[in-house]
Order: structure tokens, then C-alpha cells, then sequence
């Protein structure tokens, strides 16, 4: 599992106040901190960026690129403070991301052409979310089709088929999972990524990390390629990087439907059994999921 660190974005308490005041040190730290937790691309989120988003950007990389060599993905629904970001990667970038909404579509795919960058393909349409797998197919073959005829490689597009948090609309967390499987037969050589910690949108902070593994591990099965996450979860860092083979291996048995009684678990072990439970249906979420 290729992982993408989160944690360099405005809406963070102490990243967000340093990239307004171009204060880099926050920002260096928070990179290196990021790389030497296992990070293999460091997401650099600025937000809409509506005022300043070109200077800001251009900032932020080449800011960040002064204290380690990993490659950047590029954040921000302003195409114009992307292609700022774009002109100053030393590595290939990763353009984080362009939706299939019409105006946005054909002008995003053109930059990624022009500048030979990896892109994120969001499947967010003219009216918004996908209602389920399905149309997340359609949306996925669109974008691949697009970009393929104005001359972006397949192995150049990674599909994001957008989470949303358990506790709002469990038959999208099924449907991202089901849609996930299908990728691989519609649009053979994509990557694909996510953003991780949606899931536990919503949820008290001390049990987001059994949410985060969990999705993770049933989209892993499914042959996800990569996700955008808290790398400072250390387990779940070890999860993408096969450490927990005997927890996996439950989690998938407990997706394929196998019968596993939770009172024969030790107490970590039911905490996963209760959150797939919850995360493919079988049970509803409420705040208190790991203790019924
Ligand atoms: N898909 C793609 N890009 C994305 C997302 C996605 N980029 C943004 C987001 N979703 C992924 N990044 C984050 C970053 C932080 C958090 C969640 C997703 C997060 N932060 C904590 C919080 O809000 O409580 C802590 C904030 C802090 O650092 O202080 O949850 O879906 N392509």
C-alpha cells in the first residue's frame, strides 16, 4: 500500500497559522516528521485557496523540498496554484485531484498533460457524489477515457472513488468497497487512492484509528493501491506494510462472511471483528460500536 501523509493542511491547528505566515519551520518539521513515520508522498493540502493560492503553493514545495526528496502530492481545487506547485516539483507530482464536473474536467487533464504529472481522478460528477458502485464505474471509465484521448497514460491516473464517513451513509462505505473491487476489469493499469480518515469523520478521536485500519484493510482485499492517511498511526502504518498478517487474514475471513465468535477473540482482535461488522453493515455505528 503506497501511503500519502495527511498532515501537512491548513485546516491543521499548527500548519494552517504557519503557511499563512510562511513561517517554514511548523512546515519542515511536520514534513520530515511525516517521511520518517513511513510516508512514500506528502500531501500538501491548501485548501480552496481562493486569494494567494499561486504564491502559497509555490511556497509550500519548494519549502518542504528543502528537507526531504519524497514526492508531493498537490492539494487544492485551484488550478492555478497547482500549476504554481507543478513548475517548481523536483520529483513527478501527484495533481490532488480533478473532478469530472464540467468546468473542471478538460482544463485539469490538460495541466496534468502538460507538466507529465500523476493525477487524482475524483469521482465527484456534474451533480455531485456517485450514488453507488455503478456509477462510480461509469464515472471511473469516463475520466480514464478522457484523459487517455487527450494523451494521459492509464498507469498516469489514479481513481479516487471518494469515502464518506460511517456514521453518515453506510451504503456509500459499501459501495466504495464494491466499486474498489470492480476497478481492476474497468480500467485495467489504473491506480486508485482515497482519503483514509473520512471514514471516521464524526467519531470520538481515540477510536478513529479501529475505523481507519479497519477501511483499510477491507479496501487492501480489494486491491486498493494507496491511501491518504494519518502515518502517524503507527499499527496502521504496519498494517499497509503486510507487519500484521494474522489480523488481516481475520478481518478478510470476517468480509467473506465467516462465521467467528467475538467472545473467542482476545479483546483487540474483537475490536477489528465489531468495526467490519459495522463498516460492511452487519451492525449499525453508534459512538459505542466497540463495547456491543
Ligand atoms: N480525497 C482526496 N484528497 C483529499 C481527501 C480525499 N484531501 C483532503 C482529505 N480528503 C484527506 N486529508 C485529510 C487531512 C486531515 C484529516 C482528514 C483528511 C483529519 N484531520 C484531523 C481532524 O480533522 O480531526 C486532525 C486535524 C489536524 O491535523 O489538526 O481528520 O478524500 N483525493
Amino acid at each position: 500500500m503506497i501511503l500519502i501523509a495527511e498532515s501537512l493542511n491548513i485546516m491543521s491547528q499548527t500548519i494552517g497559522p504557519a503557511l499563512k505566515a510562511r513561517d517554514p519551520k511548523p512546515v519542515q518539521e511536520m514534513a520530515k516528521a511525516e517521511a520518517a513515520a513511513g510516508a512514500d508522498y506528502i500531501d500538501l493540502n491548501i485548501g480552496p485557496a481562493r486569494k494567494d493560492g499561486e504564491a502559497l503553493m509555490e511556497w509550500v514545495v519548494k519549502t518542504v523540498q528543502e528537507v526531504t526528496d519524497k514526492p508531493l502530492t498537490l492539494d487544492t481545487t485551484n488550478l492555478l496554484a497547482m500549476e504554481a506547485g507543478l513548475k517548481v516539483c523536483k520529483n513527478k507530482p501527484l495533481m490532488n485531484s480533478i473532478s469530472l464536473q464540467p468546468n473542471r474536467l478538460e482544463p485539469g487533464l490538460n495541466v496534468a498533460k502538460k507538466y507529465n504529472a500523476e493525477l487524482i481522478g475524483l469521482l465527484w460528477g456534474a451533480e455531485g457524489m456517485p450514488r453507488d458502485a455503478n456509477e462510480r464505474a461509469m464515472f471511473a471509465v469516463d475520466f480514464v477515457y478522457k484523459a487517455n484521448e487527450i494523451g494521459i497514460p492509464t498507469e498516469n491516473i489514479w481513481i479516487d472513488p471518494i469515502v464518506s464517513p460511517v456514521s453518515v451513509e453506510i451504503n456509500q462505505v459499501k459501495a466504495c468497497i464494491e466499486f474498489t473491487a470492480m476497478l481492476k476489469d474497468i480500467a485495467p493499469g489504473c491506480k486508485s487512492t482515497c482519503g483514509l480518515s473520512n471514514i471516521s469523520n464524526g467519531t470520538p478521536a481515540n477510536l478513529r484509528p479501529y475505523l481507519n485500519r479497519t477501511y483499510m484493510m477491507m479496501l487492501m482485499r480489494n486491491g486498493m493501491y494507496s491511501a491518504i492517511v494519518d502515518v502517524f498511526d503507527t499499527e496502521l502504518v504496519k498494517i499497509a506494510r503486510g507487519e500484521r498478517p494474522e489480523l488481516v487474514k481475520l478481518v478478510h475471513r470476517l468480509m467473506d462472511g465467516e462465521q467467528v465468535d467475538i467472545a473467542s477473540l482476545s479483546p483487540e482482535d474483537a475490536k477489528y471483528a465489531r468495526t467490519v461488522r459495522v463498516l460492511t453493515g452487519a451492525s449499525l455505528y453508534s459512538h459505542s460500536w466497540l463495547e456491543v
